[in-house]
């Protein structure tokens, strides 16, 4: 393998270095320090983990509680309740909204200021980054007799991560659209003008030297951006209730951030709704659609939620996008238990193709039972991956991705079903998120997010499929543009 060959010159560890830095500030990577001496030489690691026999027991599944009974709704009746409560009047949002670093992006709701954070978290790994790199150009360029190869392990290097840029494209956006160019600059340079002869390469990386000033002076330029106080753009309607459910038949009937208010013993908070899709009224509580928030969390952060509920578009006041979020797990348990509860999956891939996974019963325990999870009634174009696992296995291989009946896992709690005395071997470590982990997924909505969709086990962290992935549609290596969840309390349709 060519991969760290070229650590010998530490001028080409630190442009890399450059460009992880850039690829993290996106998906912050907090869920695992010591990735980078991690490669892993298995080329066929994926969703499932084979039992090794001679020191294993064969892995048994988890009952899944019960379905929730009782309580619940009756049909939607045709004419909503009070038609005068309409969301005419709109309160302005509390304070601590911001805008986002990229204004084409958007304003972001007041729970937002993710990127903010983590530009600010990021500044000095990329400051130093930068500074490094500039030094090493510096030196690099006055001994340049022996460094021709080492361009070209460079370039077979560059042509191997191309994918993880691109997957980043996101990140330099929001980053700083000058970053961006300097990026592709780097990548021409790289690419097409492989020198030839030294003389050459000298004034490459001259160019590079002049280059990497520019990026040191746009980074700074973009952290005072981000300093700047925050602002509030985006109203919430009046109308309010339970869940979206509720407020669709009080008359709440544009897809947008509502607040709603489940019982007496939480505060409201917000939610975005779902006023479209199959009639409406769905609770948001879990969406990806652009890599804009990282999924690689812990516990607390699952439990609380974490990602920006909504954005506005254009001009408008109220926030009418959804963002890239998760509702948190409290608040998914408390939801689910109110009544029957059903959940909907839709995914889509990077041409454009949709499918969706419908279950009738979907049930979350709480923290005291590790958010068990319970699903049951599927239907759908997608495959019924929580119940049945990955259609690609067979046996113990396919039942050991089954996620129903699964506690919930994340990288500093391991729930999941992969029994082992090795500590370091847990199913969110390595497949990027929390999730409801078995031996490990058929599933992982929460894992990273790679930009295009086709990945390779050489670009995750650990050599296992931890991208956006339905294995029952598009397998291991395919991680999809869009993915959410939304629930719905279960009502007798008309
Ligand atoms: C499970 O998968 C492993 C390799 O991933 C394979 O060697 C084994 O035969 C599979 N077992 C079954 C029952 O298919
Ligand atoms: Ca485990």
């Amino acid at each position: 393998m060519v991969t760290w060959a070229f650590s010998k010159s530490s001028a080409m560890k630190h442009f890399l270095l450059l460009l992880l830095c850039i690829s993290t500030v996106k998906s912050l990577s907090d869920y695992d320090e010591e990735e980078e001496s991690a490669h892993k030489s298995q080329v066929d690691a994926r969703s499932h983990r084979p039992v090794d026999r001679r020191r294993e027991p064969i892995p048994t599944l988890r009952p899944a509680p019960p379905p929730i009974t009782g309580g619940g709704y009756r049909a939607r009746p045709s004419q909503p309740l009070s038609v005068q409560q309409k969301k005419l009047e709109r309160k302005a949002p509390d304070a601590g909204g911001c805008l986002h670093a990229d204004p084409d992006m958007g304003a972001l709701c007041p729970t937002g200021c993710v990127l903010q954070d983590t530009l600010v978290k990021q500044e000095r790994t990329v400051k130093a980054n930068v500074k490094d790199l500039g030094t090493e150009v510096d030196s690099f360029s006055q001994r340049t007799s022996s460094n021709f190869q080492y361009m070209r392990i460079l370039k077979d290097m560059w042509t191997k991560r191309q994918k993880q840029i691109l997957d980043n494209e996101n990140a330099v956006n929001g980053f700083s659209s000058e970053l961006e160019k300097h990026e592709l600059y780097i990548q021409e340079t790289v690419n097409t003008h492989i020198p030839n002869n030294l003389q050459v390469l000298r004034s490459i990386l001259e160019n590079l030297r002049s280059k990497i000033q520019k990026l040191e002076s746009d980074v700074s330029a973009q952290m005072d951006y981000c300093r700047n106080p925050c602002t509030v753009s985006c109203s919430i309607p009046v109308v309010s209730g339970k869940e979206c459910e509720e407020i669709i038949r009080k008359g709440g009937d544009t897809s947008e951030m509502y607040l709603i208010h489940p019982d007496g013993f939480v505060k409201p908070y917000k939610v975005y709704c779902d006023m479209k899709t199959e009639n409406g009224g769905w609770t948001v509580i879990q969406n990806r659609q652009d890599g804009s928030v990282d999924f690689g969390r812990k516990w607390d952060a699952y439990k609380n939620g974490f990602g920006n509920i909504a954005s506005n578009e254009d001009i408008k006041k109220y926030c009418g996008l959804p963002g890239e979020y998760w509702l948190g797990n409290d608040k998914i348990s408390q939801l689910t238990k109110m009544g029957p509860t059903e959940l909907l999956i839709e995914m889509e891939d990077w041409k454009g193709d949709k499918v969706k996974a419908h279950y009738g019963g979907f049930t979350v325990q709480n923290e005291g039972n590790k958010y068990q999870i319970s699903v049951s009634k599927y239907r759908g174009t997608a495959g019924n991956a929580l119940m049945d696992g990955a259609s690609q296995l067979v046996g113990e291989n396919r039942t050991m991705t089954i996620h129903n009946g699964m506690y919930f896992s994340t990288y500093d709690r391991d729930n999941d079903g992969w029994i082992t005395s090795d500590s370091s071997k847990q199913c969110s470590k390595e497949d990027g998120g929390g999730w409801w982990y078995n031996r490990c997924h058929s599933a992982n909505p929460n894992g990273r997010y790679y930009w295009g969709g086709h990945y390779t086990w050489d670009m995750a962290k650990h050599g296992t499929d931890d991208g956006v992935v339905w294995m029952n549609w598009k397998g291991s290596w395919y991680s999809l543009k869009k993915m959410s969840m939304k629930i719905r309390p279960f009502f007798p349709q008309q």
